[in-house]
């Protein structure tokens, strides 16, 4: 019985700091610092710069985490309220059109999101953003390659 308690919690223990491994070494996005790991691609959106970063800079084919930071001309974060980010790429040949989403979820820093996408093949993708609230309303579209 004991023992069994004592397994039990020693696999959580190893769960917590694979998760705090994943997370880029525990570092946490701030307002002054919003933009986390290697940046793949960065646009503007009327007066803002919206960045998506992750660990390597770049987009894999297959399963991934990335990070979206909204920011104004000094580099501080900005409260756009909802954000998307939508993986595009139009129909090739016999192929239609892809759309692969990315699943956000916010951050304890308004205006940085993190999110999970399955991009479905490499090649040109473009990065479909937009924002609404706060900060008002925007939409532009990033091209990136994923490899
Ligand atoms: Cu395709």
């Amino acid at each position: 019985m004991r023992k069994t308690i004592l397994f039990i919690g020693s696999i959580s223990l190893f769960s917590v700091i694979a998760f705090i491994a994943a997370c880029g070494s525990g570092s946490q996005p701030t307002a002054e610092n919003p933009v986390q790991g290697k940046v793949i691609k960065s646009g503007s959106i009327n007066n803002l710069t919206v960045s998506v970063s992750s660990d390597t800079g770049k987009v894999k084919n297959g399963e991934q985490e990335l990070m979206l930071a909204f920011t104004d001309a000094s580099g501080k974060a900005v409260d756009v309220g909802a954000a998307s980010l939508n993986f595009y790429m139009p129909a090739m040949g016999s192929m239609g059109e892809m759309n692969n989403a990315a699943a956000l979820t916010t951050t304890g820093t308004p205006g940085v999101y993190r999110g999970k996408v399955k991009i479905e093949m490499t090649g040109g993708w473009e990065m479909q953003i937009t924002y609404e609230g706060p900060a008002g309303k925007g939409k532009t579209s990033i091209p990136v390659t994923a490899q």
